[in-house]
């Protein structure tokens, strides 16, 4: 996992569709797409999910599922992100397969102990920093907590909560291989330069990295 990875939330888009904000952001650069719906039917889910798979085909930008193994199965996509209330990560594996990407977030030091046992493609590191978008976490890993896993962990590492603009070469610098972003993605005027300019921070960010 390298570089943005654009995870939804349909609330935030304003009176963009969600299809629109995502088509925007991977001509942006963003490389992987998360569809994350906690209202939605399953059947409204799954129509969703078929439209942006679609979009995201010419891309090869694959499609992540939030959540719901059932939904990623049904439509076949190419992976799933489970937390540690989901489905527990080895039986997603099962029934994904090998070939799946499979993404776990860890809230706890625990969370990221078990987590090296896992054969999971990365761990979402949840939350970096407090944010509004999602508030019933269990606290923020701040910078310090993302370069203690970084120094632990086998594992890819996605960044996700509260990045911006402002942080994302700082959170690269701690040690994540991978930026994940909401609200400065779905909620930005323009989607599509604000992905830019993300990509842009985070390869600054990386290359200072290899050179030093
Ligand atoms: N998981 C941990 S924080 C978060 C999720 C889904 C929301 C991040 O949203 P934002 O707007 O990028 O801070
Ligand atoms: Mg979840």
């Amino acid at each position: 996992m390298k570089g943005l990875y654009l995870v939804t939330d349909r609330d935030l888009c304003g009176d963009r569709s969600l299809e629109d904000v995502i088509s925007r952001s991977v001509k942006g650069g963003a490389r992987y797409v998360q569809i994350r719906e906690k209202d939605q039917s399953t059947r409204d889910f799954i129509e969703e999910a078929v439209r942006i798979k679609e979009i995201l085909k010419p891309f090869s930008v694959p499609l992540i599922i939030n959540d719901r193994v059932d939904v990623a199965l049904a439509v076949k996509a190419d992976g799933v992100h489970v937390g540690q209330d989901d489905m527990p990560y080895t039986m997603a594996r099962s029934l994904m397969g090998p070939g799946a990407i499979i993404g776990l977030s860890v809230e706890t030091w625990k969370d990221v102990e078990e987590a090296e046992a896992l054969d999971c493609d990365y761990i979402g590191i949840s939350p970096v920093f407090d944010t509004p978008t999602k508030t019933d976490t269990k606290g923020a890993w701040g910078l310090d907590g993302l370069t203690r896993i970084r120094a632990f962990s086998r594992h890819q590492l996605v960044a996700i909560g509260g990045l911006n603009s402002s942080n994302a070469a700082d959170v690269i610098k701690a040690g994540a291989d991978c930026l994940a972003v909401v609200s400065g993605i779905c909620a930005a005027p323009d989607p599509e330069a604000a992905s830019e300019e993300l990509v842009g921070m985070i390869a600054d960010a990386r290359e200072r990295m290899d050179r030093a």
